[in-house]
């Protein structure tokens, strides 16, 4: 096994508790992830990673941990996970799981010790003095509201950067440290592959903790003052002892940060994600109102990353998609009749740029935003927090509920539509989360079934990953960067030249090869509409058209 194995490598992202119900009780579970163990082996991806499992009073779906040595009942037990660990070995498939340690539950035990002022628990998380009968500053949590939670029992306050319910550990605290790095050890003894590593860069707190006044506090506590000395020591301490995929979930990160915790020389993580790509419907940085996406903020921001990740050494984890995001066939592309069509067309931008690709549960199959018209029927904290804070602003209820379909997180977490069966064959029980409407057109037995589909069309793209080094290796270059329709790039090494051109929108687009390519032999690689010219030549993009060309 080479070093950088995770380099020729796709990953799929499960969310559990979306995934596959096969006890019944309307949640999936880690018997139902093994349960589709072939399906997945048979899309090509060889690393699974798993959203949180550990035991949780699920006020964030498990991001909220009380036990990381314990599975979460609903999902099954320690002897399921290593089940699934050993039945996709056996496979040749890894498994990542998810690394929360910004903060815990407020369940966790060491939150409770810690609300005794004596207890040698108490400064695993970060406690204050409230100022004038207010909080101790003015940040402010990502789900809305004061950062700051007072509690009774203990006379102060705990921060905590997500819901109330979330406490921010204290990683000033040799102690906390220690204590993680020891857990981080007890599952990677039992086999588990690598870590996704929650909101990494948020684990040091500017020490001050001064008020903002020019945003809402995270730019004292994101890629915070000792974030490279700590992800250095886990490196040493924990994954420097075996050969590990390591992704940290960089939250308002920049590149300068994200070059150094992906660089090898660095010895902290193999790579990173950032979300700014996400942020093209975010006007001026605000997520909360419903939006057109700027095309070409997305191309330059995309591209930017692409070419300066590359020549400083640092490695980009690759992705469109996750639990947090609404589903990119809806958002950056076209999810009525140019579904399939839109939905290959994203697959292209994403996998032949350089990195590891990510791929979320659902995305191989075109599963669409489900557009839920009522507040019920959503179940998402951050969510329902900001229905809140929105209508008290005073926002009508339509207003809201248009934002919600487009920007809530619920919008990926509608279950896995498997069949055309009753709740898309998700769940024989009720599911937590009602199934998107359209999961009897749109579902995997369909689209396994039929071979144009989208989920042919990711095997190609996965299988091209592993045969072509240019994809892998290559340099970057967007062409045509002021194009108003086409996001074109080329990836080239010495030995060929590859030149991806997409189509975002619904026009004709016409493409003129540039003289110089002219005197090259070329071929088609893969395409989303078959009318396209074999060899590169002149010809009229259709509409969400893409086509990927070899030259040499
Ligand atoms: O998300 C971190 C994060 O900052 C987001 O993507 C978040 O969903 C967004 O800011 C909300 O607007 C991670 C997890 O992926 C997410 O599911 C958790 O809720 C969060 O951390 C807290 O653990």
């Amino acid at each position: 096994m080479s070093e950088q194995w995770w380099k020729k490598s796709v990953v799929y992202q499960i969310y559990p508790k979306s995934f596959n119900d096969t006890s019944g009780n309307g949640v999936g579970d880690i018997a139902g992830i093994i349960e589709k163990l072939d399906y997945l082996h048979d899309l090509g991806v060889d690393v699974l990673w798993l959203t949180p499992i550990y035991e949780s009073p699920q006020k964030d779906n498990g991001y909220d941990i009380s036990d990381y040595y314990t599975i979460n009942p609903d999902y099954g037990t320690m002897s399921d996970v290593e089940k699934l660990l050993s039945e996709a070995h056996k496979r040749n498939m890894k498994i990542v799981m998810d690394l929360v340690v910004n903060h815990t539950s407020t369940e966790h035990k060491w939150f409770q010790e810690s609300r005794n002022a004596d207890s040698p628990y108490r400064d695993y998380y970060i406690w204050k003095d409230g100022i004038n009968d207010g909080p101790p500053n003015n940040w402010e949590s990502k789900f809305g509201g004061s950062a700051w939670a007072y509690d009774e029992q203990s006379g102060q306050y705990y921060l905590h950067l997500f819901d109330k319910t979330q406490a921010d550990l204290n990683w000033e605290n040799p102690n906390v440290r220690r204590d993680l790095y020891e857990m981080m050890h007890f599952w990677l003894k039992k086999g588990i592959d690598g870590f996704r590593l929650d909101v990494i860069n948020l684990i040091s707190k500017n020490q001050q903790f001064p008020d903002d006044y020019e945003g809402d506090g995270r730019r004292f506590y994101t890629d915070g003052p000792r974030i490279h000395e700590f992800l250095q020591e886990m490196n040493r301490e924990v994954f420097s002892h075996y050969e590990l995929l390591t992704v940290g979930e960089m939250s308002s990160t920049s590149i300068e940060h994200c070059i150094r915790y992906s660089h090898p020389d660095s010895n902290e993580l193999a790579m990173t994600f950032n979300f700014h790509h996400l942020k093209a419907d975010y006007p001026n940085g605000e997520k909360w109102v419903a939006a057109p996406f700027d095309f070409q903020w997305l191309k330059q921001v995309m591209s930017t990353w692409q070419v300066e990740m590359n020549q400083e050494g640092g490695w980009n984890a690759l992705f469109w998609c996750n639990h947090d995001q609404p589903r990119i066939v809806s958002r950056y592309g076209n999810d009525g009749v140019y579904r399939e069509k839109s939905a290959k067309m994203l697959a292209n931008v994403i996998h032949f740029m350089k990195g590891t690709p990510y791929i979320y549960q659902g995305e191989e199959i075109g599963m669409t935003n489900p557009y839920f018209e009522r507040i019920e029927q959503y179940r998402d904290v951050e969510s329902l927090n900001m229905y809140t804070i929105l209508k008290e602003r005073g926002m009508s209820e339509d207003d809201v509920m248009k934002i919600l379909k487009q920007k809530s997180r619920d919008n990926s977490r509608t279950p896995v539509q498997w069949d055309g069966s009753s709740n898309a064959g998700f769940t024989s029980g009720t599911p937590w989360i009602e199934a998107a409407a359209n999961f009897k057109e749109i579902n995997a037995e369909v689209v396994q079934r039929e071979e144009e589909s989208i989920f042919h069309h990711y095997k190609k793209l996965i299988t091209l990953r592993k045969t072509e080094p240019t994809l892998r290796e290559g340099s970057y270059e967007l062409i045509m960067p002021d194009h108003p329709h086409l996001f074109a790039y080329i990836r080239e090494d010495q030995k060929e030249k590859w030149v991806i051109v997409n189509n975002f929108f619904e026009e004709h687009v016409p493409f003129t090869v540039p003289d110089e390519w002219k005197a090259c032999k070329s071929e088609r690689v893969i395409t989303n509409d078959e009318n396209s010219p074999d060899h590169l030549s002149d010809w009229t993009l259709t509409p969400y058209e893409s086509t990927v060309y070899r030259l040499f």
